[in-house]
């Protein structure tokens, strides 16, 4: 029978002295000394010593020790006893051991080399065992049920909306094509046209789910599939939404403080554990920042990673630019004031994480400004005609969750922060 799991190793803690528990993980390490030997497991949560003793562990498993390799598979039942010199105080004397599947040697170092990335990504699962990635993808866990806590707690209500489309919701050519039954139909870019829909009737809606871009970059944080976590509003606006992302980082930095001693110890340096209030930059004020800085920018131009990582010695690590002009913006972008829009892109660490904007609830000013990007209105008609039919003012944002993660956790690739990224030459494992 399959020894039930009572205890993560991260669990096993001096206070439990004298209590059986039964673990389960992956021998990380064997030590021989003779009359003395161990066993360093590994699981999700961390490492936990087992400690075999001639005289005291029974002979039968001091047999399985020999035998034992690297990444087997195995449970260990066991008595817990503090201790002065174990590994975080605590070790587990067993009483069994279950070998549940033997390991071959590994493809790539675990231990003690971080292999280049591509190495790293060509054995991905196997590389998922390393601690860093366990500490990573799990604060990764943590960090998504923050925001969603926090869009739950102001009545949001997380909605699915398919990924299958038949147009595109951005304009551009970034669409990957399929064959859908006898037509071609395309990956979904951005929930955008149907979480813009849906604030028409349940008003505030989020949604976590994967975008497609067939964008050719072959950059540090571009991924031709991504996690967004898009969110609406019916009756707020792009203020209202800066200080939603606002309230979500400060609830996303609160949990890095708490993580950050984990997170230290392999390696990891979380950003922005302490949040005061994020400025908000006008896009005009960070073009005048920039030509003093010597940067050949002007009014109208897209601000480069190079220039959003310089503008961060002004405004600190974390800032909002607002007030984007309307042409580099899509079509559904409200105009502020002529050629401004109430827009908003957050940017940490010099990567925008998240953009968002008031969008155009009223049918005639959308055609327009349709038209004035070259898309045609009539390939728009299902979704224009909900705008006859009572759509409220809205706004809201989409963040790309990996991008927030390398930007949180200080990582130099937006792929490390990926699972299973997919690139531009990358489409296994
Ligand atoms: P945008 O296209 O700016 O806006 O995307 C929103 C956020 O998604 C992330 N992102 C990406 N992450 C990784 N790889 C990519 N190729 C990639 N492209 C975008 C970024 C970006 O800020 N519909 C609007 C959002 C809105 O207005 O609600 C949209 O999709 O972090």
């Amino acid at each position: 029978m399959l020894p039930k799991k009572t205890h993560w190793s991260g669990d096993i803690v001096p206070e439990l002295h004298g209590k059986e528990v039964v673990v389960a993980g992956w021998v990380w390490e064997l030590r021989d000394l003779g009359r003395v030997k161990f066993i360093v497991l590994r699981d999700r949560e961390g490492f936990v010593q087992i400690t075999l003793k001639a005289g005291r562990t029974p002979e039968r498993l001091l047999a399985t020790f020999s035998e034992l390799g690297k990444e087997d598979a195995i449970a260990v039942r066991g008595i817990v006893e503090a201790s002065k010199i174990a590994r975080r105080g605590v070790e587990i004397f067993p009483v069994e051991i279950w070998v549940l599947n033997k390991a071959r040697p590994l493809p790539i170092d675990i231990w003690s080399e971080t292999p280049d990335l591509a190495t790293r990504l060509r054995w991905r699962s196997v590389d998922l065992k390393r601690p860093s990635n366990l500490a990573l993808f799990t604060a990764a866990s943590k960090i998504l049920r923050e925001i969603r806590e926090v869009l739950y707690g102001e009545g949001f209500v997380e909605v699915f909306t398919p990924k299958i489309i038949a147009t595109s919701t951005e304009g551009g050519a970034d669409l990957f094509p399929l064959m859908y039954f006898e037509r071609v139909a395309y990956l979904s870019q951005s929930p955008q046209l149907y979480k813009e829909q849906l604030t028409a009737s349940l008003e505030r809606v989020f949604e976590v789910g994967p975008a497609f871009r067939a964008e050719r970059h072959n950059t540090n944080y571009h991924l031709n599939e991504f996690t967004s976590v898009d969110a609406e509003a019916a009756f707020m606006d792009y203020w209202d939404m800066i200080q939603l992302l606002e309230r979500i980082l400060g609830r996303i930095a609160r949990l890095l403080s708490r993580e950050e001693p984990r997170l230290r110890e392999v390696g990891l340096a979380p950003r922005l554990t302490e949040l005061g209030s994020v400025p908000r930059v006008d896009y005009d004020e960070a073009v005048d920042a920039l030509q003093r800085a010597g940067y050949s920018v002007r009014r109208g131009d897209d601000l480069t990673v190079e220039m959003q990582k310089a503008l961060t010695k002004y405004y600190g690590p974390a800032y909002f630019i607002v007030h984007f002009p309307a042409l580099l913006r899509p079509f559904y972008t409200k105009r502020k004031d002529g050629e401004r829009t109430e827009s908003y892109d957050l940017v940490i660490n010099g990567i925008e994480v998240a953009s968002g904007s008031t969008r155009i609830h009223k049918r005639d000013e959308l055609e327009e400004e349709m038209k004035v990007r070259g898309l045609d209105p009539r390939l728009f008609e299902s979704h224009l005609s909900i705008f006859d039919l009572g759509m409220p003012p809205h706004a809201g944002f989409g963040l790309g969750f990996n991008r927030l993660l390398m930007a949180l956790l200080g990582l130099e690739n937006v792929r490390q922060a990926t699972l299973y990224p997919r690139d531009r030459y990358r489409l296994e494992p």
